[in-house]
């Protein structure tokens, strides 16, 4: 029988395969962050939604816990290059945390910010219907630290810089504002099916 595999060398497990210009990883899991590994304990992590909302929500670890949790499977896509498939992560929808603080009908961007600075701005539509989560695990192990641990947006189906890691908030916003590698350069969405690696794209 003549299979074919297509030019990736290998099947997705769940996505539609390789975006243009990115090749397959493999198992291996590349670290990329501009910041030095901060060492945040569970206890001392917090995460905020305000800006144009109705009621502006902070969760803490257990709170986060305690809400329900639902399941990502399938690839993540960096822009430097590298997509790795069948990933398994484990967190909130973030349709669980923007039900709760309800944002206004002007509202129609985010910026995302770490708890250690780093930025990155994403339309609201993005992160909604079932496709943005807050992740506390990875193929059923807590998030490693340097993953982003305790906790990372998880954005999968757009350039991965827009999953930031150690999530500390949103702001909710009636405009777009660019994000750490926004201001330098990168797309403002990020979309790696249509290529947006870089503004202009
Ligand atoms: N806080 C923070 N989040 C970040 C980054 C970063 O430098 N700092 N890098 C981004 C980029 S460019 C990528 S590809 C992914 C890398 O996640 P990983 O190190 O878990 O592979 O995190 C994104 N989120
Ligand atoms: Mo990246």
């Amino acid at each position: 029988m003549n299979v074919t595999r297509g030019f990736t060398g290998r099947p997705s497990m769940d996505g539609p395969g390789l975006p243009p210009g990115q090749y397959d990883a493999g198992d291996a899991w590349p670290v990329l962050s501009a910041e030095v590994t901060p060492g945040i304990a569970p206890a001392d992590w917090t995460f905020r939604v305000d800006g144009l909302v109705a009621e502006p929500g902070t969760w803490d670890w257990e709170q986060v816990g305690r809400l329900p949790q639902s399941e990502y499977a399938g690839d993540i896509h960096c822009v430097t290059g590298w997509s790795r498939f069948g990933t398994r992560f484990s967190g909130v929808s973030l349709d669980v945390f923007l039900d709760a603080v309800r944002p206004d009908a002007a509202a129609t961007h985010a910026v995302a910010y770490a708890h250690t600075g780093y930025t990155a701005n994403l339309p609201l539509a993005d992160l909604t219907g079932g496709r943005a989560w807050i992740a506390l695990a990875h193929d059923g192990e807590p998030l490693p630290a340097e993953h982003g641990g305790p906790a990372r947006l998880l954005v999968p189906h757009l350039y991965f810089w827009k999953s930031a890691k150690w999530i500390a908030g949103l702001r909710i916003l009636d405009h777009d504002e660019p994000g750490f590698w926004e201001q330098n350069g990168y797309h403002a969405r990020g979309n790696p099916w249509q290529e947006q690696r870089y503004s202009g794209d």
